[in-house]
């Protein structure tokens, strides 16, 4: 039996300092533990404040890494990554694509992410990616849930099988159901694939993720589609729509409109700030878009929205370490969500947004009989953290440390004298 007591931990729901013991993996006591505690290991968490582990709902595993080997991106823009994998994808064996996507895995883990969903790419009538991805996901589940989203990067009809590739996908255990509609040949084509992945979702009992109107063309209006679909099926809450830059660009009168659907449908919404900012206005001379969802609306009208990495060095971003953190600092940036209402309960769109967006449900959260997960970040409250872009001290899982790092060792008499 194990007993570990974490001492000195700081709450984001309270300044005052508290105790968590955890038994076998779960947590159970959060408060003064009195003589609950005796025998336990004890791990001095020095003052820094616990919270539930990061969520990353968007990241592509399966790319990670191939920035440097494949045709270089030079117009920066999202078609030409997609023409980038597209041309040397097939070169990619299943051995390969495991090893990268684990060197991707670690950076996350190292960052303070437990819960991933990863969109494998479909379009490959060998399933490559996905064998890879689904492997994965059974060896490292003492270390990460990850959810596989059966993503068709070509299309489910501009790719010739592309539909029934997602299907298959799901039918040999994926999670989610994809789509890519703004990426299809015809708006026709765009709307087709968004109302199967929806029935899908409902005939194999799938969550739904769809990359959604990941464009500056704001004519680009599938997440209508989606919001309507997935709540005319009552499966709204299990619904995300991934990026959705062309609500950047659609006009106020079409927006306002749009946002009641929106709300009333309950699907959640991912956006992916270091990419888009990237990948989008590529079109625009000056001024330039900044190409990112209406997150700071959405939040102000209780939708829905978290924010996650995408990429890690692929053809669509040359950056990226799956540090939410860094992800976070931007997003709060381009969002224009710098004041104190956002900034106070900034962590929330990296970890209890995602987790919602998930679907992870009550078992996520930072309570009594839940297992015992959660991360230390290196500051006192949320703010703090957004500002230091602070890291995370240690990573429990189960009740086990994945990791705790050494706190910083100052030079003593140097800052000593100088009154530091
Ligand atoms: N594929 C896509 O369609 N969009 C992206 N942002 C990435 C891959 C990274
Ligand atoms: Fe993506």
């Amino acid at each position: 039996m194990s007993k570990i007591l974490f001492k000195n931990a700081r709450l984001r729901s309270s300044p005052e300092l508290t105790e968590i013991l955890a038994e076998d993996g779960f947590i159970t006591k959060i408060g003064k533990t009195d003589g609950k505690s005796e025998g336990a290991e004890i791990i001095d968490l020095g003052g820094r404040l616990v919270c539930e582990p990061y969520c990353d709902p968007h990241i592509h595993l399966d790319y990670v890494f191939t920035a440097q080997s494949f045709q270089q991106n030079e117009t920066g823009t999202l078609f030409d990554g997609i023409a980038s994998w597209s041309e040397s994808k097939g070169s990619l064996s299943k051995e390969v694509l495991k090893e990268r996507a684990k060197k991707g895995l670690k950076e996350q883990l190292v960052g303070g992410t437990q819960y991933i969903r990863t969109h494998v790419d479909v379009t490959d009538p060998k399933l490559t990616g996905l064998q890879a991805m689904l492997e994965l996901r059974d060896e490292m589940k003492d270390l990460a849930e990850i959810q596989i989203v059966a993503f068709p990067q070509e299309g489910m009809y501009s790719y010739k099988g592309g539909a029934e590739l997602v299907e298959e996908a799901l039918k040999m255990g994926a999670d989610c159901v994809g789509a890519i509609p703004h990426f299809e040949y015809t708006s026709e084509m765009g709307a087709k694939s968004v109302k199967k992945a929806v029935q899908l979702a409902v005939k194999y009992d799938k969550l739904v993720d769809i990359h959604c109107d990941e464009t500056d063309d704001e004519m680009s209006r599938f997440v209508e589609l989606l919001a309507y679909e997935a709540m005319d099926n009552g499966i709204g809450k299990k619904t995300a729509a991934s990026h959705t830059c062309a609500m950047g660009s659609y006009n106020n009168a079409y927006a306002f409109k749009l946002f009641k659907l929106l709300k009333k449908s309950e699907i959640n919404f991912i956006s992916c700030p270091t990419e888009n900012i990237h990948l989008q206005g590529r079109y625009d001379a000056y001024p330039k878009r900044r190409g990112l969802t209406r997150v700071k609306e959405m939040l102000d009208d209780g939708i829905n929205v978290c924010f996650a990495q995408d990429s890690i060095c692929d053809p669509w971003y040359p950056l990226g370490n799956g540090n939410l953190m860094y992800v976070l600092d931007a997003g709060f940036h381009i969002c224009h969500l710098t004041s104190p209402q956002y900034m106070s309960h900034a962590l929330d769109l990296i970890s209890s947004n995602g987790a919602k967006t998930m679907n992870l449900g009550e078992r996520y959260f930072l309570k009594e009989g839940n297992p015992a997960n959660f991360i230390v970040i290196d500051a006192q409250n949320d703010f703090d953290a957004l500002r230091n872009r602070a890291g995370v001290y240690a990573s429990i899982k189960n009740g086990k440390a994945l990791f705790i790092k050494k706190p910083t060792e100052f030079a003593e008499e140097t800052f000593s004298k100088y009154g530091l």
